[in-house]
């Protein structure tokens, strides 16, 4: 076929083309309505024309390297045809007698075919009917046949073509194999002389064998012979340099790599403004980051106030305590506890844990409730920010919102469990316990001396020792009421001891908090932080749908590097 390189780098430019305008497309780029995609792949038109008879349509066919056209001995083609690539063939009547033919050869790609009637023949189209034909198409064939290349009509035809149109014709005398081969450079000489006279100029004129090319293009080995007898090869290297390779051919193909290398260009530029603003959406969740950290240090510096009105909580609770631990200490029911056992110390701390256990709760509940009001707030100013820097909503903030108590809960639990420990710190029972214990010794010892007494005066009032028994009994009486004396004493003497001991200890039950309170508010902001996730992660999708559309680019950038080269 001619034009096998300039074809063969067209078909690598259009595909590389396809792929960029792909590429293009896929990335939302527009071509811009200044700089259209040219047509590369448009077929390049030859036409023939001659008398009837002359071998036009086996010319045709020959270039083909197969039977496109019909062709007979009888006069056959009555109307002009082009013929066109086609996925099946169709034929289809145009204005003006035109005739289209689809085929589905592969040569046609390349080549439009346009067959005429003879010039001489019976009913042919008029010049102006022709004529818009022959001015489009990039090579004009006047076809001869060899046998008899002085015919008026076909030569009162050439005279008739425009010098634009003469620009690209050539003579083509057909048949020469009907010629003894001494014949052909009169034959010629006498034709260049005829067209000197006829159009003022010396076209070119190839003596050719229709015939014997297509025989040598439909043979398997390609026969040499024919091939060579056909005088095709200088014939079809001649269409090749002129139509192919021409100026305005190659323009179109220099157009089109160009076109691709500026798309390319402008793909660069989307890509890296792409990237560019990815790097700026990074930058700018990076802030937003910041300022979550920034509100829960504000909250971690806050926090001693929250712990210091955790421990007026506490000291109440003390107070409370103590003013429990006093009227357990009365001597009445200190008494009555002489003999049934004393629990006070572990009482009192069971309660003492559930007091602050309630405190750590609504403290818990408190603090957590107002954090998350403060996230609440800083993330109705961070979803605009996001929906109009990144174009899309990242929607209410969970934490604050459907998960609240879920992270109320979190806060509260953590508060609640580190109770338990900095209460084991303070020994609520374990400093109670031995004063409770001497005290009640004491107390066990002086009762039981005053009811030894009293037994005493009992006994000796029965044996009748006139005034004995009654100092006996005064002494008892006198032992009991030292017993409520002692009761008395020592019981403000502990609970007062009580109760400074468990106030002194406030600080220490409050640094024993503040660790876990720390680190509650840490999570309750981890969990906060946690909305830009999905912002994240929408980033990073970004970013991975990037990679790919980037190495496609550079390979398409590669690939149109080395059609330059073949260019
Ligand atoms: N020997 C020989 N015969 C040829 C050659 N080319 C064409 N012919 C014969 O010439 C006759 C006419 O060929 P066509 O190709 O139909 O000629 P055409 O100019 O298209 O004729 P119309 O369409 O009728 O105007 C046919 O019988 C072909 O077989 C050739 O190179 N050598
Ligand atoms: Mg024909």
């Amino acid at each position: 076929m001619p034009g096998e390189r300039y074809f063969a780098a067209r078909d690598r430019l259009a595909e590389i083309s396809t792929h960029i305008a792909g590429l293009a497309r896929d990335t939302g780029l527009e071509v811009p309505e200044h700089d259209p995609v040219p047509d590369v792949g448009r077929p390049i038109l030859l036409a023939a024309i001659g008398e009837v008879n002359a071998g036009k349509s086996s010319l045709l066919n020959a270039i083909a390297g197969v039977e496109v056209c019909p062709a007979a001995a009888l006069p056959l083609t009555k109307e002009i045809r082009l013929y066109r690539y086609g996925g099946s063939a169709m034929e289809r009547a145009h204005d003006g007698g035109v005739l289209e033919c689809r085929r589905p050869v592969p040569f046609l790609k390349n080549f439009e075919l346009l067959d005429t009637p003879g010039t001489n023949a019976t009913g042919r189209p008029e010049p102006e009917q022709i004529d818009p034909w022959l001015n489009a198409a990039e090579f004009v064939m006047v076809v001869f046949t060899a046998e008899n290349p002085w015919t008026a009509a076909t030569w009162d035809a050439v005279s008739r073509l425009s010098d634009e149109t003469l620009e690209r014709t050539v003579l083509v005398v057909q048949r020469t194999d009907l010629k003894q081969p001494q014949d052909i450079p009169i034959i010629l000489g006498h034709m260049r002389d005829l067209c000197l006279k006829r159009t003022g100029r010396a076209l070119p004129i190839f003596p050719v064998s229709a015939k014997y090319c297509l025989e040598a293009k439909s043979s398997p080995s390609g026969a040499p012979e024919a091939w060579s007898a056909s005088r095709f090869a200088v014939f079809e290297d001649y269409i090749s340099s002129r139509v192919c390779e021409s100026f305005a051919r190659r323009q179109i193909l220099h157009d089109s790599w160009h076109h691709a290398s500026r798309t390319l260009r402008r793909l660069e530029e989307r890509f890296d403004l792409t990237r560019r603003g990815m790097d700026d959406d990074a930058w700018f969740l990076t802030g937003i980051e910041r300022e979550m950290d920034a509100l829960r240090d504000e909250h971690m510096l806050a926090a001693p106030r929250s712990l210091s009105a955790m421990l007026d909580r506490y000291r109440t609770a003390v107070g409370d305590i103590v003013h429990h631990l006093r009227s357990r200490l009365g001597w009445a029911r200190t008494v009555v506890r002489l003999f049934l056992g004393d629990t006070s110390p572990a009482a009192l701390e069971a309660m003492f844990a559930t007091r602050m256990h309630e405190v750590a709760q609504s403290q818990g509940d408190g603090d957590a409730a107002r954090l998350l009001d403060a996230c609440a707030a800083h993330w109705q100013t961070v979803r605009p920010r996001v929906a109009e820097r990144m174009g899309f909503d990242p929607g209410p903030c969970l934490v604050a919102g459907v998960k609240r108590d879920e992270s109320i809960g979190r806060f509260t639990a953590r508060l609640e469990k580190a109770v338990p420990h900095a209460l084991a710190n303070l020994r609520v029972r374990g400093v109670l316990d031995p004063l409770l214990r001497r005290r009640n010794h004491t107390l066990k010892l002086v009762v039981a001396i005053a009811l030894l007494l009293a037994t005493l005066a009992g006994v000796l009032g029965t044996l009748g020792k006139g005034g004995l028994p009654y100092y006996v009994l005064a002494a008892s009486g006198a032992t009991l009421v030292g017993s409520v004396l002692i009761a008395w004493t020592t019981l403000a003497t502990i609970s007062i001891g009580y109760r400074e001991r468990l106030l002194d200890s406030a600080p220490a039950y409050a640094s024993a908090l503040e660790a876990d309170y720390g680190e509650a508010i840490r999570t309750l902001f981890h969990e906060y932080s946690q909305g830009l996730i999905e912002v994240r992660r929408q980033l990073a999708d970004r970013k991975a749908a990037l990679q790919p559309r980037l190495e496609h680019w550079n390979n398409l950038f590669i690939a149109l590097k080395a059609v330059e080269l073949e260019m």
